[in-house]
């Protein structure tokens, strides 16, 4: 099983990820993990940490001759801002942080729970993600993460292939597919900090060159819908999650949620096997199981919960009414939550794509695949 774990507090000495079952024999490109990590600490709205930060990974096991080995891998980004020790507890909790609860939950300093669920550790999810998706690139799998809303203002995305949508999502400085509006959304984020204030927003993901047959039916622990929206809302700040339609399937008569299916010999050859469907309200999994259309993930993100004009709370040690604690923070990270929940629904896919092809080498696993894809042809 291709499986990862992180540690690391958000000012402590460096942040770690651990991937455990990744096949043997891949090519690593250490860059293109740092291409992610760069794109994660930027987007429009970003706090003063970004600026003291310059997120790299180091690879310290698992791969020689940038060629991954079978065992696990691990990864470290060190924290510049390396400073755990000097710092102060909070006593008046931030509402929507995980303060009071966690002091409470584990009977003790604030500090001590604040550190851990920053959102600075979204870095390793960042980098495991990056890492699993040049597995997905060997098999013509590519992810793309964009912002589709922001402060409650919908940035549509356009018709496009997804390299249409790589280069208007590098001329966004909120990474939406309309670089058009940016100068209106400049203006909002500009807005909330001056009210110190902040925003939320929609990130959209599609995955596209998926094959049949990722994910199954068979277990409700396996089912790639299932696993998806897990890794999803288990991102920092993430409510809500959906595929395809998601919610707006609810509202509608079954006749016009499900994708037709269509057949078309020329198209024998890609991902669908032929197999077209018209429209794509599944986003791309029925039963559980990748259906050869692209993945189709959005995630609703809450504003950042550090306010700068702070919420009602209480002082933990006297009870009495005080304003919460205020640390610098974000206004708006929509944009790297974009990035992170990209990286995040690859590595998901990625796991989903050894369990049906294997993880001990990507020699075997391609040469599965090959076999699955003739075999699946025929069928
Ligand atoms: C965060 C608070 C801020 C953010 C941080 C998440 O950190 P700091 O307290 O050091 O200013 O910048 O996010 C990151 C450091 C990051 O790399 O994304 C929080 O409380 O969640």
């Amino acid at each position: 099983m291709l499986r990862y774990w992180t540690a690391g507090e958000s000012h402590g000495k460096a942040m770690l990820a651990i991937i455990d079952g990744f096949p043997a024999g891949l090519e690593i490109d250490a860059g293109l993990i740092d291409d992610e990590l760069r794109r994660r600490q930027g987007g429009y709205g970003r706090g003063g940490r970004q600026r003291i930060e310059t997120d790299r990974v180091e690879i310290l096991s698992g791969i020689w001759r940038n060629t991954t080995l079978g065992s696990p891998i691990a990864l470290q980004v060190v924290n510049r801002d390396f400073k755990l020790e000097r710092m102060e507890d909070l006593d008046r909790p931030r509402p929507g942080h995980g303060d009071l609860t966690g002091a409470i939950k584990f009977l003790g300093p604030i500090r001590a729970v604040l550190e851990r669920a920053s959102a600075r550790e979204t870095t390793m999810r960042v980098a495991a993600g990056a890492l699993a998706r040049q597995l997905l690139v060997a098999f013509g799998i590519r992810a793309i993460g964009y912002v589709v809303e922001l402060g409650g203002v919908p940035l549509a995305p356009q018709s496009g292939t997804l390299d249409d949508h790589l280069r208007l999502r590098e001329q966004s400085i909120v990474y939406s597919l309309d670089p058009s509006r940016d100068d209106e959304i400049k203006r909002m984020i500009d807005d909330a900090r001056k009210q110190g204030d902040t925003l939320g927003g929609i990130v959209e993901v599609r995955v596209e060159g998926l094959p049949f047959g990722l994910g199954t039916h068979a277990q409700w622990d396996r089912k790639l819908d299932g696993r998806l929206a897990q890794a999803v809302m288990a991102v920092q700040a993430i409510k809500g999650v959906e595929i395809g339609l998601g919610f707006e399937a609810a509202r509608r008569p079954g006749s016009q949620v499900h994708d037709p299916i269509q057949y078309d010999p020329a198209q024998q050859n890609g991902p669908t096997l032929g197999y077209v469907r018209p429209t794509n309200n599944a986003g791309g999994l029925e039963a559980g199981m990748t259906n050869g259309q692209p993945l189709v993930v959005r995630a609703a993100m809450k504003p950042i919960s550090t306010l700068a004009k702070p919420l009602e709370s209480i002082n933990l040690s006297t009870k009495e009414p005080e304003s919460a604690a205020y640390e610098r923070s974000d206004v708006c990270a929509v944009s790297a939550a974009s990035v992170i929940v990209e990286n995040v629904v690859a590595f998901e896919v990625a796991r989903a794509l050894v369990e049906k092809f294997g993880n001990d080498s990507v020699l075997e696993m391609k040469a599965r695949w090959d076999l699955f894809s003739e075999m699946a042809r025929k069928r």
